[in-house]
């Protein structure tokens, strides 16, 4: 074995410091020397760091940085070097499974194949392909999520498909379009080697991009370091870095943004000129946040009126901006109307559009990006508008069929109506793929009854057993990255390569040939009586994609394979006149807002209500930003007697979501092995709890037995990690999402994992009672009194 560090002990090397160029660090892990090296990027966060795969003998062996690459300069994090042992692991599905008699049993892919084509050839009949649906990830490739895309828009006319970017970055799609009129992060990640100042909101960079943070931190040690500002209500490690650190209380970012974007507007640090040039509704927008002063913004959000002024300093008089937004604003309370805040603050100072200045409503997943650009999270592909006749017409033309087949009558449907419908019997069919809802979708105990209904035909396509294949009637064994050729893009839209490095283990299939090959079985065609998918290859998938993106804002028409073979990834929009890529959007202070060319009409920020097409075009925008003024709304569920603490939930350094990469790499495993709570000093305190004591957490839906972390959190806040499932530990409950509610932002639709209310104390009493139950009071206290028991 040969490796640059240990990165799990530490996990962002040595520092490069700078400023203006970063320097190439190339990082490296090998188990054996390779005999040839595959081009490709890690799919492991939405970072998309440049890596080459290593293999020998047709195994993985290793990857190592790309010291070309403009996104990672050659670094990479723990995951990264560690999860590509996945891929070689034993216990890889092989083969398609069926369900017989209770069963889940070998069969042939033809036999897996004709069952799903002949299921979905009878719910068509005789419930129309509206009782189809699909989930899928942010996961795969733009090849299979365009090829996902047109089958079910133009082949079964479903209007149920999302992915899990609808639990994951919903939002930062919504948000992009409520202020900008497109999804489409503006900046670049070049932004970051010179900006004065970053905002991160709700996102633990430090952990969840550790190589976005290796830049940020070389900033920092390097000349004329940018300040650091954190809004999170954990001292996470991003946070321990901040200059000011606003550890709020769940659930109030309206307020604090708010709040700081009054002081802001008050001490008169805004751009007027942009504001009046390149935007609509600042009167709004000021007269919403002047209720938010200080002794109001620290009463709701606990911040101090002293950290809150700190900060509003900086963000009101620094000359560039770089903002991230991530997770405890999307999965947060007003998910939305908190993300446009964010988008606001740039807005009224001009901060966006040029070298040193970017926001980036973060993704979250490697491809999600992809997910929302090509439909197969609803949304109609390259950012169109399902609510414009003329974008669907567009569409209708370029697949060659009727109008009448793309569903535009409503708004797509998104995962959790997708769920809702399947409850409630109107989705017969779903077909679940590359993610693994068992473990990451809210309220469990509910997830488990939907799946395991007779009337539900469920088809799960991964790479592993997991939580959900359990409940499938067919699955499917799919090739994973490093197996197949495809493309992703990273959150700065940076376009790379992936190149199929080794074959994929037994009769495993990339979910492009899966999905090419259900479009084939189903013989959809287009109106000419001429196969509706016309491709059969990767490239040829993508050469399909490019032309759909032809005039779009994401223009990938001056990408090829052969172009994004060799160097670095390159950032669309890619086109005759942009033939390297664009780093910054926007640069003119014109937005994607006209009627003709937005993606969605809006929404009111608080209801959700669609802005109707005919109000949108009588206020054409015509290219200018909106600027979305929000109040401020409780968080429905909140402590209580019963329930006295919040939870929120989220993620740790060395794995990945439901661990079945990352659980799989011993290394990672070992250093996080098993699902914990944190609890804040005073708590542990008050509750008598230890480090390490196994406590259960409960809430209204479920309730999870977890060893103890104590330190680093606000008091009446409790965090659970949602990693930990069942696969690998069947004994105890443990997954977060046990505990978590069924609810959603009203723009997004994106689910509240970020908080609900719990009650927590020390198992022994738990176990206790349990083995109590039914025992008179008289015994109790007798067994009680020999172990000495005391309630926690
Ligand atoms: N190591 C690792 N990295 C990953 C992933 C992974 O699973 N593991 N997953 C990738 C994916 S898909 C995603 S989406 C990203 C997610 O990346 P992050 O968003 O950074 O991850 P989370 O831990 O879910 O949440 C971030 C923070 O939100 C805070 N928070 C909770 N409630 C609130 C609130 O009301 N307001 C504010 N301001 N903060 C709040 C939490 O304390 C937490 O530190 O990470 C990506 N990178
Ligand atoms: N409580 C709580 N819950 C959360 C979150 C939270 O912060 N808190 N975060 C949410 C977020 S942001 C996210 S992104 C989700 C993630 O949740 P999931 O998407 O459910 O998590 P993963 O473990 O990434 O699942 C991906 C699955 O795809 C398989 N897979 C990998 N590559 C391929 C491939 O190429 N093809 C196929 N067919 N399969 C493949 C993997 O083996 C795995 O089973 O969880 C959400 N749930
Ligand atoms: S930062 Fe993300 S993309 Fe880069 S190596 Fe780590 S997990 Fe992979
Ligand atoms: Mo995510």
């Amino acid at each position: 074995m040969k490796q640059t560090r240990d990165s799990i002990a530490d996990i962002w090397g040595e520092r490069t410091p700078y400023v203006g160029d970063w320097p190439v660090r190339v990082d490296e892990r090998i188990i054996e020397e390779p005999d040839h090296w595959v081009q490709s990027a890690c799919v492991l966060c939405s970072n998309g760091c440049g890596m080459d795969i290593g293999v020998k003998d047709g195994r993985i062996v290793g990857v190592r940085g790309r010291a070309v690459d403009a996104v990672s300069h050659g670094r990479l994090g723990p995951k990264g070097l560690h999860g590509w042992v996945a891929n070689n692991s034993e216990d890889r599905l092989t083969h398609p499974l069926i369900r017989r008699n209770g069963q889940l049993e070998r069969a042939s892919w033809d036999e897996a194949m004709n069952l799903i084509v002949r299921r979905s050839k009878e719910i068509c009949d005789k419930y129309t392909s509206g009782a189809i649906g699909f989930y899928t990830t942010g996961q795969l490739f733009i090849e299979e999520y365009y090829t996902l895309g047109v089958l079910g828009k133009a082949g079964l006319g479903t209007p149920h498909m999302d992915g899990n970017t609808r639990l994951c970055t919903a939002t930062s799609a919504a948000a992009l379009q409520m202020s900008f009129g497109t999804d489409g992060q503006p900046g670049s990640y070049t932004d970051l080697d010179t900006t004065e100042a970053i905002l991160h909101v709700g996102h633990n960079i430090a952990s969840q991009q550790t190589v976005l943070w290796m830049r940020i931190l070389d900033r920092r040690r390097g000349p004329n370091p940018p300040k650091l500002i954190v809004i999170d209500p954990r001292e996470t490690a991003t946070a321990k870095e901040a200059d000011v650190h606003l550890a709020l209380k769940v659930g109030t970012n309206v307020p604090v943004l708010n709040g700081l974007l009054n002081l802001m507007i008050e001490a008169g640090h805004i751009n007027k000129h942009y504001i009046e040039a390149h935007t609509a509704g600042f009167e709004k927008l000021k007269e919403t946040v002047s209720k938010w002063t200080l002794e109001r913004v620290e009463q709701v959000s606990g911040v101090p009126a002293d950290k809150l002024r700190a900060a509003a300093e900086i963000l009101g008089t620094t000359s560039t901006l770089v903002s991230t937004v991530l997770q405890g604003v999307y999965q947060s309370m007003q998910a939305t109307a908190a993300a446009c805040q964010v988008n606001n603050i740039h807005l009224i100072r001009g901060l966006i559009g040029r070298p040193g200045c970017g926001i980036y409503q973060m993704n979250g997943q490697p491809t999600a990006q992809n997910t929302r650009e090509c439909g197969a999270d609803g949304a109609l592909p390259a950012f169109r508008n399902w609510d414009n006749p003329e974008h669907v017409a567009e569409l209708a033309r370029l697949w060659n069929v009727d109008v009448n087949i793309i569903p535009h009558w409503a708004p797509p449907t998104h995962a959790m109506q997708i769920w809702r419908y399947a409850e409630q019997g109107s989705i017969k069919m779903l077909w679940i793929s590359a993610t693994n809802p068992a473990v990451s979708m809210p309220d469990l105990p509910r997830i488990r009854r939907i799946l395991e209904k007779d009337d539900l035909f469920v088809i799960v396509q991964d790479a592993f057993h997991t939580e959900t294949t359990q409940f499938a009637d067919v699955v499917l064994p799919a090739a994973i990255w490093g197996e197949k050729t495809g493309c992703y893009t990273n959150v700065d839209r940076t376009v790379h390569i992936s190149h199929k490095a080794i074959e994929p283990p037994g009769e495993a299939r990339s979910d492009l040939d899966i999905f090419l090959d259900y479009a084939r079985r189903m013989d959809f065609q287009d109106k000419d009586g001429a196969p509706l998918i016309k491709w059969s290859t990767p490239e040829e998938a993508f050469e399909a994609w490019k032309e759909c993106t032809r005039g779009r804002p994401c223009d990938y028409t001056g990408l090829s394979y052969a172009k994004l073979t060799g160097g670095s990834g390159i950032q669309w929009p890619c086109n005759e006149q942009f033939p390297n890529g664009k780093p910054h959007l926007y640069e003119d202070g014109v937005f994607n807002t006209s009627a003709d060319y937005c993606e969605i009409y809006g929404h009111d920020i608080v209801t959700g209500a669609a802005t109707p097409p005919q109000e949108y075009r009588a206020n054409d925008p015509k290219g200018k930003a909106f600027l979305r003024a929000a109040d401020y709304q409780p968080p429905h569920e909140q402590p209580d007697e019963e329930y006295p603490l919040w939870l929120t939930t989220g993620r740790v350094v060395y794995h990945f979501h439901t661990r079945t990469k990352t659980g799989r790499s011993k290394e990672l495993h070992q250093a996080d092995p098993d699902a914990f709570v944190q609890i804040s000093t005073e708590d542990a305190t008050k509750y008598g709890i230890e480090d390490g004591d196994f406590i259960e957490v409960e809430s209204r839906r479920g309730r999870v037995i977890v060893p103890a972390r104590i330190g680093d959190i606000e008091p009446g806040l409790v965090f659970i990690p949602f990693h930990y499932g069942y696969w690998d530990e069947t004994g105890r409950p443990r997954a977060a999402n046990e505990l978590t509610i069924m609810e959603w932002d009203p723009v997004s639709k994106q689910p509240h994992f970020k908080y609900a209310a719990v009650r927590i104390r020390k198992t022994a009493s738990a176990l206790f009672e349990k083995m109590m139950e039914g025992a008179s009071e008289d015994v109790v206290n007798t067994v009680k009194e020999i172990l000495n028991l005391q309630e926690a």
